[in-house]
């Protein structure tokens, strides 16, 4: 009976269609597992009058006190002396040891998201009135933190979306197949 092969030809079609939506979204999707900085202080390109005591970072997901790095260096990339960062939900501080020189600084970070993937990036402020450090009046570039792996859960996300195509194609084909029946 040829009939009966089209309920089931529909499914796979379905099926198929949802497995190239999947397909082709999931490399384009943002990497939403991973753990991202909202906020800090002092703030991205910010040029502060006083040099901070600390630096606050914020995520947007929970951080790991065991897997949280952050370094703050000059402008030749000498760490400046500071504490180990100390954890608190989203935010992590860093509190510096002693007054830090007029200039301009680089905060790095590094944490991990909650699926284990690393990621890092990094946030520029500057203490003291402008100076060489910057040229007066030109913002300082803000990139958003970098993320320097590219691995992607993608076969995950494939094989997630898979099992769900099937899912859904089965049901189509068993409610047809019921409908049928009757
Ligand atoms: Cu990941």
């Amino acid at each position: 009976m040829p009939a009966s092969y089209r309920p089931a030809r529909i499914a796979a079609l379905v099926g198929g269609l949802l497995l190239l939506a999947v397909g082709v979204l999931a490399p384009a999707a943002p990497a939403w597992a991973h753990n991202e900085l909202t906020a800090s202080a002092p703030a991205d390109g910010a040029r502060l009058a006083a040099p901070p005591r600390q630096v606050v970072l914020t995520f947007a997901q929970r951080l790991d006190q065991r897997y949280t790095q952050i370094v703050v260096t000059d402008g030749h990339r000498e760490p400046m002396p500071a504490r180990q960062p100390t954890v608190s939900g989203t935010s992590a501080t860093l509190d510096l040891e002693g007054d830090l020189p007029d200039g301009g600084y680089t905060v790095a970070y590094r944490v991990v998201s909650p699926d284990g993937h690393p990621v890092q990036g990094a946030l520029t402020f500057s203490v003291g009135p402008a100076t060489a450090a910057a040229s007066p009046g030109a913002p300082i570039a803000a990139p958003p933190p970098a993320e320097t792996e590219s691995r992607r859960p993608t076969s995950a996300i494939l094989g997630a979306g898979a099992a769900a195509a099937l899912a859904i194609a089965g049901g189509w084909a068993v409610r047809h197949r019921r409908a049928r029946a009757r």
